[in-house]
């Protein structure tokens, strides 16, 4: 294929790229249609995302409590959201026109403000068919999603061996083990494992077989975990002690990636419930020593916090087991997307995925990689535009190629390495 002689022509070429390659969302919310009221999607869920509920408090009156919100139903609680974000302010924020971005691209027309001719619309929609249609809106291939087997309400799915779309791949979730021992262990004794709440090796031992165990069933991409500002690896914590002796045994011996989302404060307002958790600077030492000293495990991993991005990067410079992935809830805004995804090209070249969606809700995924593509082209444009200036000629294949791994290529290259 011919190189681009000029520079308008690579524009073009770079925006079409962007466009039209296919997606692969490595971490969602997401669930099955098969796995019932698990997967949320509709009007009312989209309103009542949790970005969106922290967002009504900021704006709401005073009388509004949250206890108050959570009593009410929940299509009363997407009217007040409705009415005080989208209505009596303008939505300006990411979460507020993200829904506006995925209406209008299942050809609703939001601008009219009809909640209720929108709310019709969705109660006429089959799951089995809107599912596969909001992908093919967002050029989604396939989705990750996070499958907590310490979830009752989650484990029974899987337990009936209920069958899962194959656009959907499943992703172990190991959150309790690493920050909450007690938790994970009492959900593991219930399950006929030997855990109790004081960490042991017999425990540990226990909870490796749990997690193998639910490893066989999922047949997950990796095990992840989200992870507060204060991880450190190594330590002599609870946190740490439960990754020596569970997660790395686990991973190695499965030759599972471990995936860590590090930065959250959980709770820091819990009368918002999961709209109330924030954010801290992590280390990323110990993302660091973990590639260090587990050379045969891999790791993905995402921060928080925008301080992070740039020693997380670095990190992946230095350790071939390390692959850094999305632009994580409050990094998602396009501001933070164009300058982490700059940040990276120029550190990682295109050994990195770009994004990922969170999705929560199905719907998500339109705005959330309509927005991110939009971020990518203009990124992409400004540095291929620098490239053909250095000299270099690129060809269309060859920008195709780049965006794919941008955009789950070079995941599933790690993946396979
Ligand atoms: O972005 C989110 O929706 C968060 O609530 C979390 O789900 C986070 O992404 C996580 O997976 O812990
Ligand atoms: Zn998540």
């Amino acid at each position: 294929m011919k190189a681009f002689g000029d520079a308008g022509g690579l524009e073009s070429a770079v925006r079409r790229a962007v466009a039209e390659a296919a997606a692969t969302d490595i971490h969602t919310h997401l669930f099955p249609p098969s796995h019932g009221n698990l997967l949320l999607w509709g009007v009312d869920e989209l309103l009542t995302y949790h970005y969106l509920v922290a967002e009504l408090f900021m704006v709401a009156p005073r009388e509004l409590t949250a206890e108050k919100f959570w009593q009410m139903p929940k299509a009363q609680q997407a009217e007040t959201v409705w009415q005080h974000v989208f209505l009596r302010h303008g939505p300006l924020s990411e979460a507020g026109r993200g829904v506006i971005t995925a209406l209008n691209a299942l050809g609703l027309d939001a601008g009219g403000r009809d909640l209720a001719g929108i709310r019709n619309w969705f109660a006429g929609q089959k799951i089995e068919e809107h599912m596969p249609r909001a992908f093919k809106l967002a050029g989604v291939d396939s989705a990750v999603m996070t499958n907590d087997p310490f979830q009752p309400q989650e484990a029974r799915h899987w337990e009936a061996r209920r069958s899962v779309w194959e656009a959907l791949k499943p992703a172990l979730r190991i959150d309790p083990v690493i920050v909450n021992w007690p938790a994970a262990a009492k959900v593991m004794a219930g399950a006929g494992y030997k855990t109790s709440a004081m960490p042991s090796d017999a425990g540990y031992a226990d909870a490796r077989k749990f997690l193998i165990q639910w490893a066989e069933k999922l047949q997950p991409v990796y095990l992840a975990a989200s992870l507060p500002p204060d991880f450190r690896y190594p330590a002599g914590d609870i946190m740490a002690r439960a990754v020596r002796n569970v997660v790395l045994p686990v991973a190695r011996e499965l030759g599972l990636p471990v995936a860590m989302m590090i930065g959250v404060r959980r709770g820091v307002n819990p009368l918002l419930r999961e709209a109330g958790d924030s954010v801290g600077i992590c280390d990323v030492t110990a993302v660091q020593n973990l590639c260090a000293e587990n050379p045969d495990v891999k790791f993905l991993a995402t921060v928080l916090s925008r301080v992070n991005q740039q020693e997380l990067c670095v990190c992946a410079r230095k350790f071939r087991n390390l692959h850094v992935f999305g632009c994580w809830w409050f990094c998602n805004g396009p501001s933070a997307i164009a300058e982490i995804t700059r940040q990276r090209l120029e550190l990682l070249g295109t050994a990195f995925t770009a994004n990922h969606s969170d999705a929560r809700v199905l719907e998500q995924v339109i705005y959330k990689w309509s927005h991110t593509r939009k971020v990518l082209a203009d990124v992409l444009a400004e540095k291929y535009a620098d490239l053909f200036r250095a000299g270099w000629r690129p060809t269309e294949d060859e920008i195709r190629r780049d965006v794919r791994s941008l955009l789950g290529g070079a995941f599933e290259e790690f993946l396979a390495k």
